[in-house]
């Protein structure tokens, strides 16, 4: 049987973008510190997670450095600053971070504050509550020494005029590859964490909140178990407590693809009329540093980075 670095060195020779299978740990032992995060913008989000992590760093400050990353980038549209707005025009933002201890905060519906993720961990960590929303997430960012900022940049103002001409409102599968970010990973220490941050659905109307804010659905993390997070049509997630079920699933001995596919199956077996037209994908990690992903569509890539590798992975999908 081949080293784990000699299987490594193999699946990233070559190809820019690898075969889906997960490689970690194939030797059995725990490999540390892992990050994953979803689709290709994760790249750069696992750069700023490593910076903390190979540093023998914190898990839950990794993944918020890489949330705040991809947040603050206005070429990543359905993120942060940059990202699209809902159907009248506005940036409304969804958030949530996760700990080893099980703590977690998240806002909702938040307007105008570049890092959600950050008052995410800010809710998780001065107050007794787990969600802010709307105008009373504003309100707490604020007070908080948060800037009061516009977010809709451009590009993304230009978009949302064309749209308006037609007004008719489809998620779209694999938006430029671009969507929420989930990120999660397992430090030095073996502990793990997660964070997703997204702007939601592209000209959605004004209220909607997805999938990420919510603890269990956009991501969940049992620090006795793995961590998984979410991205695509929040409405299918939430339906199934998606994150929360892959979790468990890989309680049950599931490896993490495994308990990936076994959620997507349940959108399929729920959702069979929807399953085909939207993309869901989930990425996860466990305890060892085994991780893996599946999604509904083809199409769904996300970022990994390990003491042996750096790479973009393409994940399995239901549909071909
Ligand atoms: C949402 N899950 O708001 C997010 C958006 C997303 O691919 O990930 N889009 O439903």
């Amino acid at each position: 049987m081949k080293s784990r670095r000699e299987f490594l060195k193999m699946a990233t020779a070559g190809a820019a973008v690898a075969p889906f299978r997960s490689i970690a740990n194939v030797d059995g032992t725990t490999m540390k510190p892992v990050v994953l995060s979803t689709w290709n913008f994760g790249m750069n989000a696992n750069r700023e997670a490593w910076k903390i992590l190979s540093a023998g760093g914190r898990a839950l400050d990794a993944v918020e450095a890489g949330a705040r990353f991809t947040e603050a980038d206005p070429s990543v549209q359905t993120v942060g600053y940059g990202g699209f707005p809902d159907r009248d025009g506005r940036v409304t933002l969804d958030s949530c971070i996760m700990d080893e201890h099980g703590n977690c905060g998240s806002v909702a519906f938040l307007e105008h504050i570049k890092h959600p993720v950050s008052v995410a961990r800010m809710v998780m960590e001065k107050t007794p509550h787990v969600m802010l929303a709307g105008e009373g997430a504003l309100q707490f960012a604020l007070a908080n020494g948060f800037k009061k900022e516009n977010l809709l940049i451009e590009a993304s103002e230009k978009a949302w005029k064309e749209w308006l001409k037609t007004a008719q409102y489809k998620p779209v599968v694999n938006i430029e590859n671009h969507d929420t970010i989930g990120i999660i990973a397992l430090d030095g220490n073996g502990n793990l964490s997660g964070a997703c941050t997204t702007s939601g659905l592209a000209f959605k109307m004004r209220g909607r909140i997805g999938d990420s804010p919510i603890i269990g659905a956009g991501l969940y993390v049992d620090n006795d178990v793995g961590a998984a997070t979410a991205t695509g049509v929040g409405e299918e997630v939430i339906r199934i407590v998606g994150c929360h079920l892959v979790v468990e699933l890989m309680r049950q001995g599931h490896s993490p693809e495994d308990a990936c596919r076994l959620a997507v199956n349940r959108i399929v077996a729920k959702s069979p009329g929807k399953a085909r037209d939207v993309q869901v994908g989930f990425i996860a990690l466990n305890k060892q540093g085994n991780y893996g992903a599946y999604c509904l569509q083809p199409g769904f890539t996300y970022a990994v980075r390990t003491p042996d590798t750096e790479q973009l992975v393409n994940s399995a999908s239901h549909f071909s």
